[in-house]
């Protein structure tokens, strides 16, 4: 089904090995290696100084944002080192100087840059100036800021309808430049807002808004210090969230109890060394999971049943393991839910799910008696057909044991990129919210569109179809992160115009509109200045909290524009009359904040009260409010088991992250908890599949998926035996977001199906003897 691409280019790069190694699995995460590899980037990448002086203000009060992930800081934060190896890495990457300017783009065509690995592209450095991509040409080329915006104006004035526009946001923006970018959308009539978060946490914030009436946690960062069991599903905080591991590390201090519910015994939830004090450094660390229940890949919801049955058993007996008050009190379905648990058999949900029954019994021993719960998960729930219902069993637990609304319980779907859900707090959705809509109207003077958007995947099959021609991303790299990539890459080429609005180069600039656009801004760490004035941004974090970020270091190149400004000026460009003094926007942040505060929910005086430690949007579950509810109560809901029909020779396959890698940037090619270094195209699979298929480690497959009678093709990966349950493999994004069907999308959420892909395994080579040679680390 591929067809070849405009001027060329590659969606691949070419799909070389770099001679990998293999090493066992790392039991310690962190620890002294962790923070001498981050120490490693930031030398390299922006030289002594600046490293230093910019790691010391990351995540402090006076200073910005750490750009990687959502956790939150906690108050008394440690003078020095509030970051992880992960928080440095990301700076290091945004901080570099290496530049990615006009030359470079003169010598390179889009063709010849398309060859390259994303790890290589993203090497170049930052984007320096604005550029364009004139049809016919295979070069960038430098354009005014101006003639930029005059580009934009003129192919947004020749659309035949406002939703022949599209505006894509990744989570790395801050509230005010999101805020804008959607009410330029809105202002323009289009509520085309798809959001990274629709690849990630959407099946989240469905369930959540079913169940509990908001679409984010409860949970503060305080409760998981008090809390008497966490369950963290789906989710590799070690590599991942790894600030989260001194809140665990807290948790167990205090008495805690941690279950992991993971394919993988990761290696931060098996032992984690703290590196900001001294026993983390040079100690053994601390033991985080008491324990570990390899589910089999999207099985969490029989294992889930099963363990809520025992519960029910044993409440069935002395009325105490459930809490019956709040029950009555505050959910609602109590019947209906009780009598669907009734229908399952014990044997089958134990035989789905693949665990042992012994470690099912440990589980309901430590749930029996504990009221203070808190489930923690991630992408291993959110990205399956079934992701959405997945979440609501999970919010099951936490009902039936009254385990909301209190200290040390909760919800805490633990978000990915560090502001995505500020965007969403402050407007970036596709769908039509009529409060904000009549918000708009009073405060803005304008009328928002009243129907509903595109979301990613409508965005990519509505591109796909001819129905866009101008696509705008503020942030992300829409290409790699966007399943089958193949299809998007074509789907995006239908585009009259695509403009990236980035800080680094990566496919998405390659695979493009006619015309295409670079703008080039200023990152998260950079001192954003409006004549002698500096000014700062807000952000929202995992746990609902805004604070202030305020960049310190000389950006990258005078010739960038911040985010806010540059979607000002492109509204102040295209609109000749419009109620909002789009101008002013751009320079002034507190007018931003003003209208924030007026169009946005729960935001109040945000300028002010976002210093210092900030202040917390409202969150009706941690009043125990469910009045906006069916019958004003929380909902237990009854959720079908997943069926997977899988052929015999299909597995199911986890796309997931390596440790050197921010989504779609790649920083390095080591996994080192996972112990394979200097490659990325492996595939993890256990011992005996690999038998029973006549596979040897390193042998080099192809990975086949077939949905719909369309096979598509992840060409040449490495045979890597691993711990992971039978039948089920993994391996890295994005190289494998080409086998993810555009069309297979979790239920309600529009997710895509990265974690549960059915692939077909295909040796084309028996293990090269140079790789097998080189590949054992002593
Ligand atoms: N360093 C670094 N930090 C990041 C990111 C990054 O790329 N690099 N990305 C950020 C973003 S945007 C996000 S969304 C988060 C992602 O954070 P995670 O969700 O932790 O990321 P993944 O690597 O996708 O890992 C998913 C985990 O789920 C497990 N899993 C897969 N399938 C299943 C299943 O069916 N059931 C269960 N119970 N588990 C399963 C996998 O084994 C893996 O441990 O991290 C954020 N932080
Ligand atoms: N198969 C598979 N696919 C997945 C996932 C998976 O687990 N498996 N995970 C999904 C998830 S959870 C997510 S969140 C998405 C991520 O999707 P995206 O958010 O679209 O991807 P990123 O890789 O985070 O985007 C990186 C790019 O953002 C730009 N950038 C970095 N910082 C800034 C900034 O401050 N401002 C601006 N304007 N640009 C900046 C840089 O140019 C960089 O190249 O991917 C999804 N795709
Ligand atoms: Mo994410």
């Amino acid at each position: 089904m591929s067809k070849p691409l405009r001027r060329g280019v590659s969606i691949t790069g070419i799909e070389e090995f770099t001679n990998i190694k293999l090493g066992d699995p790392v039991r310690d995460a962190a620890g002294m290696l962790g923070v001498k590899e981050a120490l490693k980037h930031g030398f390299k990448e922006m030289g002594v100084l600046r490293s230093m002086g910019a790691l010391l203000k990351m995540n402090q009060k006076d200073g910005f944002d750490c750009p990687s992930c959502a956790w939150p800081d906690p108050e008394n934060r440690s003078p020095v080192a509030e970051y992880c190896e992960n928080g440095a890495k990301a700076l290091a990457d945004e901080a570099t100087t290496a530049k990615a300017d006009k030359n470079l783009f003169k010598k390179w065509s889009v063709a010849e840059l398309s060859q390259l690995s994303d790890y290589e592209l993203n090497k170049f450095g930052r984007l320096t100036e604005p550029l364009v991509l004139k049809p016919g040409s295979n070069h960038y080329e430098p354009i005014s800021w101006q003639g930029a915006y005059d580009l934009i104006a003129q192919h947004l004035k020749e659309l035949n309808a406002p939703d022949e526009a599209i505006f894509y946001t990744s989570g790395r923006s801050s509230n005010e430049a999101a805020f804008l970018y959607g009410t330029f959308a809105r202002a323009l009539g289009t509520n085309n807002l798809p959001d990274c978060s629709n690849m990630c946490h959407e099946s989240s914030g469905v369930a959540l808004g079913e169940t509990l009436g908001i679409g984010k946690g409860s949970t503060v960062l305080e409760d998981l210090y008090e809390a008497e069991v966490i369950l963290i599903a789906g989710q590799n905080p070690g590599t991942n969230h790894p600030r989260m591991m001194s809140a665990l590390e807290k948790c167990k201090n205090n008495g805690g109890k941690v279950i992991s519910i993971n394919p993988l015994e990761e290696s931060g939830l098996v032992n984690f060394k703290n590196p900001q004090h001294l026993s983390g450094t040079i100690g053994s660390g601390v033991q985080m999971a008491d324990l570990h229940l390899p589910v089999k890949i999207n099985q969490d919801i029989p294992l889930m049943k099963l363990i809520l049955k025992k519960l029910a058993t044993l409440d069935s007996i002395d009325h105490q393991v459930f809490d019956h008050a709040f029950i009555e009190k505050y959910t609602s379905g109590y019947q209906s839910f009780m009598n669907d648990l009734a229908q399952y058999d014990e044997e089958d949900l134990l035989e789905r799910c693949g665990v042992s029954e012994a470690s099912i019994n440990k589980a309901v021993a430590m749930l029996r008696k504990s009221k203070k719960i808190i489930v923690c998960w991630a992408m291993g729930l959110t990205q399956h057909k079934n992701g959405v219902e997945n979440i609501r069993e999970f919010v099951n637990l936490l009902l039936l044991k009254g385990a909301l609304g209190k200290p040390g319980a909760g919800t805490c779907p633990v978000r990915g990129h560090s502001n995505v859900q500020g965007d969403r707090s402050v407007g970036i959705q596709h769908f039509v919210d009529e409060a904000m809509n009549e918000r708009i109207r009073k405060h803005m003077a304008f009328e928002p569109p009243a129907h509903k958007g595109w979301d990613v995947v409508e965005s990519i099959q509505a591109m796909h179809e001819g129905k866009a021609k101008a696509f705008f991303c503020l942030g992300g790299n829409f290409l790699m992160a966007a399943s089958d990539t193949q299809y998007t890459a074509e789907a995006i080429e239908q585009c009259e115009l695509t403009v990236q609005i980035s800080t680094k180069l990566n496919r998405t600039h390659l695979v493009t509109g006619k015309t295409a656009l670079i703008l080039p801004t200023l990152g998260r760490s950079e001192k954003d200045m409006n004549g002698d004035t500096k000014r700062y941004f807000t952000v929202e974090n995992s746990m609902g909290k805004v604070s202030q970020s305020k960049g310190i270091l000389k950006p990258a190149t005078g010739n960038l524009r911040s985010e806010p400004q540059i979607i000002a000026e492109m509204a102040n460009t295209f609109f000749d009359n419009h109620p909002l003094d789009w101008k002013r926007l751009g320079e002034d942040y507190d007018l931003i904040r003003e209208y924030i505060d007026k169009v946005a929910k729960g935001f109040e005086d945000t300028s002010k009260r976002s210093e210092g430690h900030g202040f917390y949007l409202p969150n009706n579950v941690r009043n125990l409010d469910f009045s906006m509810l069916p019958e004003g109560k929380a909902q237990l809901t009854v959720n079908k088991l997943p069926e997977h029909t899988l052929a015999s020779d299909e597995f199911m396959l986890m796309t997931m992250r390596s440790h050197d890698q921010f989504n779609t940037t790649i920083y390095g090619l080591d996994d080192r908890y996972r112990g394979v270094y200097n490659e990325r195209r492996v595939v993890f699979i256990n011992k005996e599949d690999m038998k029973d298929l006549g596979l040897q480690k390193l042998d080099i497959v192809n990975l086949n998926s077939t949905y719909d009678g369309i096979v598509r093709t992840a060409r040449k990966f490495l045979i890597v035996p691993y711990n992971i349950p039978k039948g089920n493999i993994a391996a890295y994004f994005p190289e494998t977001n080409v086998l993810v069907p555009y069309n297979h999308f979790a239920e309600r959420s529009q997710t895509p199906i990265s974690k549960s892909v059915k692939v077909r395994i295909e040796k084309i080579a028996a293990a090269e003897q140079r790789l097998i040679d080189s590949s054992e680390l002593n």
